[in-house]
């Protein structure tokens, strides 16, 4: 039998770590012929929960699932871990400055980054989801220098598949006909979904919706989903967001060189200043996320684009004017 994944999820006593894990465990990340041992992270307030998913986990007896353990102790639950899902932080709450947001971060990604540095194994791949998810990304990937930055990955898969849904419900497509559709930059509201490049069962995409609409309100819509979710649910998107995370690492692993959008650590493509972790196309060749170059970027998209990136620019000043990095 095949040696098992070690994947963590840290924050796995909230939401989005039980809506991942079950599904984790049946297969649906790494495939239905890969083993999976999972680790759990929680703080102590979280760990009866994670107990309690711990205990769900067990009943459904999945074949794929090799072990689980809990820990409150980042050195224990990244040890040997191939797969880190990064999904407990101190998002923002209503009144918080950005300093406080930012420092409450750092408290948790600084220390985590440095365990896996320290612990992980040495294909370890890394994905972000708490938020602000490029900044902690962006932190825990500098508190691991041994590791290659491109293990250090942030989501934006998230935005990318409502961008698809989105796109694909105005043109009356299915979702399986849309290709090409990107997010860049911040995941937060200034991203840019952008489907200048995008395709609809082999057109292009600006000719078969109104051009106007998808950079207007379709913009606007996929950039305010999360609140749209928040609105209508009475509560943050929970199963989607770890549909994403599933998939994020799915391609990333298994990739098919078929394009999607992750926030990747930037080496200067398309003008995105070194370092800052940042959402482009990408595909995954061979287990490893490539941005997708070469694409034409016209003034509309260049100033989106430009605007976005500023915002992580502003966000990387902020933790390194905090010490954080
Ligand atoms: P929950 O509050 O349900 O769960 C978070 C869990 O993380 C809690 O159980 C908490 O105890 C734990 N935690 C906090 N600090 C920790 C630490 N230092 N180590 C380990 N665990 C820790 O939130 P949930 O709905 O699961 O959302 C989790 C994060 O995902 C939030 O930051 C949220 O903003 C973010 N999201 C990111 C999305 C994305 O696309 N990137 C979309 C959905 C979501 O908003």
């Amino acid at each position: 039998t095949a040696i098992p994944t070690t994947v963590t999820i840290t924050g796995a006593g909230g939401q989005i770590g039980y809506a991942a894990m079950f599904r984790i465990a049946s297969g649906a990340m790494l495939g239905a012929d890969r083993p999976v041992r999972l680790r759990l992270l929680e703080i102590p307030q979280g760990m009866r929960g994670a107990e309690g998913a711990a205990l769900e986990l067990a009943d459904c007896a999945f074949p794929l699932l090799a072990g689980v353990e809990l820990s409150d102790d980042p050195a224990v639950a990244f040890d040997g871990a191939n797969v880190a899902l990064l999904v407990g932080s101190r998002p923002r709450t209503a009144g918080m400055e950005r300093g406080e947001l930012l420092a409450a971060n750092g408290a948790i990604f600084g220390p985590q980054g440095r365990a896996i540095g320290e612990h992980a194994a040495a294909d370890v791949r890394v994905a972000v989801v708490g938020n602000p998810a490029n900044t902690n990304a962006l932190i825990a990937q500098q508190h691991a220098p041994d590791v290659p930055a491109e293990r250090f990955t942030a989501l934006t898969r998230l935005d990318h598949n409502r961008a698809v849904g989105l796109l694909a419900a105005e043109a009356g497509a299915r979702v399986e006909e849309i290709a090409g559709v990107a997010i860049w930059g911040n995941h937060s509201a200034t991203q840019y979904p952008d489907v200048s490049h995008a395709t609809i069962a082999g057109r292009a995409a600006l000719e078969v919706v109104d051009p106007a609409w998808a950079r207007g309100a379709f913009v606007e819509r996929v950039a305010q989903r999360g609140a749209e979710i928040i609105e209508v649910r009475g509560g943050s998107s929970v199963a989607s967001a770890a549909n994403a995370a599933i998939e994020h690492v799915r391609d990333w692993v298994r990739g098919d060189g078929a394009v999607t959008s992750a926030a990747l650590v930037s080496r200067g493509e398309y003008g995105v200043p070194e370092g800052l972790v940042s959402s482009f196309p990408v595909r995954s060749v061979n287990g490893a996320w490539e941005v997708v170059e070469g694409l034409g970027i016209d003034t509309f998209s260049r100033g989106r684009i430009d605007a976005s990136v500023a915002e992580l620019a502003a966000e990387r000043e902020a933790v390194r004017e905090l010490g954080l990095l």
